[in-house]
């Protein structure tokens, strides 16, 4: 089976973006491919954090994943910083990234600018040295990346490269390494058309962990009365009916992309369906629809949260099967690179 990986950080709620972009793909995705997702909580701690939080939110994601539909019989579900090998690999590829690669990172630049120089951790530029590690520890085949990620999986890529033709050579091949290749190139996998979910509050921006309102999101585990409220107070316009892709009117084809997404209808149904609508007709079956997708998921991450030695066991498991893989190609990276061998 070719092999999959991919991660959401635990820095705050799980938004309708990262399920409809990351883990309800996932679900699908467990089914075809030898899968791992974990919670990248190294990535994390790149800008400033709460220590208090950090702990309780990497539960709660873990929890949010199995409440989604991550079956753990499938996937393996583990945290990031369980598995040592994620920053024991990275430094060996540190010494492998030319800075000029990092410094060009767009996420980079965007992030340092809003956080300012003084509150600039060097992790937030080597944070994609981290990402690379994630991806090539596992031989993974694909990475599922959308539009804001393309970027680090090509540097992922071209670090690969670089690995296995500065150390794949004869060294590499007398220790039994076959066609140069130590880590596998992954491939990125584009998610289905129509996965980037817009702010409730500027249909011009993704909707994101940090924006500062919470307006600005529908969490996954928001109550009833507050996807009520939320959609509610969220941005719309005056123009006449309703209408996917007008250019002017970003918010009204966020909103129906929503609705699409979270009824599983089709855009045509939508676009019919919902074509000489009002607002006011149309919010209350947008938050109809949306209560009714989350309010099931929100029963099970009831359930998974207060069976905490469930969820223990299934990130212990998930770090095992982990472990085995990642520390085999940590091994393999330290003989090609020359180290010493531990007796
Ligand atoms: N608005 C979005 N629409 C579609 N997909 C999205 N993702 C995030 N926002 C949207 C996808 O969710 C996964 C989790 O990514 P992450 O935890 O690394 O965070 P992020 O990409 O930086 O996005 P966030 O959640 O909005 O966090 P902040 O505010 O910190 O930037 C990824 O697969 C991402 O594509």
């Amino acid at each position: 089976k070719k092999r999959v990986v991919s991660g959401v950080q635990p820095t705050g709620s799980i938004h309708l973006g990262n399920y409809f972009g990351a883990i309800k793909n996932w679900v699908a995705l467990q089914n075809v491919y030898d899968t791992l997702f974990f919670i990248v909580d190294l990535h994390a701690i790149t800008l400033p954090y709460d220590t208090q939080q950090l702990s309780k939110a990497t539960r709660s994601t873990a929890a949010i994943y199995l409440a989604c539909g991550v079956d753990p019989s499938k996937a393996s579900v583990f945290v990031q910083s369980h598995v040592r090998a994620h920053v024991e690999l990275m430094w060996l590829l540190s010494s492998t990234t030319p800075i000029g690669w990092l410094n060009k990172m767009i996420q980079f630049k965007e992030k340092s600018r809003k956080a300012g120089d003084e509150e600039v951790g060097i992790a937030l530029l080597t944070y994609p040295v981290l990402m690379a590690s994630d991806i090539l520890l596992y031989q993974s085949d694909f990475v599922p990346v959308g539009e804001d990620q393309k970027q680090h999986l090509e540097l992922t890529r071209d670090l690969a490269e670089r690995v296995n033709n500065l150390y794949g050579g004869r060294k590499w091949k007398k220790l039994g390494g076959r066609g140069g290749v130590i880590v596998k190139v992954p491939e990125p996998l584009i998610p289905p058309a129509g996965a980037r979910v817009m702010s409730l509050t500027d249909g011009l921006s993704k909707m994101s962990k940090s924006a500062p309102s919470d307006q600005s999101r529908i969490n996954i585990l928001d109550p009833k009365d507050l996807i009520a409220n939320k959609i509610k107070r969220c941005k719309t316009d005056s123009f006449p009916g309703l209408e996917f892709d007008n250019s002017e009117r970003p918010e009204c084809n966020n909103l129906l992309s929503i609705y699409q997404l979270i009824s599983g209808k089709t855009k045509e149904e939508v676009a019919l369906e919902c074509q000489n609508m009002n607002w006011g007709s149309f919010k209350p079956l947008l938050t109809d629809a949306l209560i009714d997708h989350l309010h099931p998921i929100q029963v099970r991450y009831e359930e998974i949260m207060s069976d905490s030695g469930y969820l223990d066991e299934v990130l212990a498991q998930g770090a095992r099967n982990a472990s085995d893989i990642a520390d085999t190609t940590l091994h393999n990276v330290y003989q090609a690179m020359g180290f010493l061998r531990r007796q």
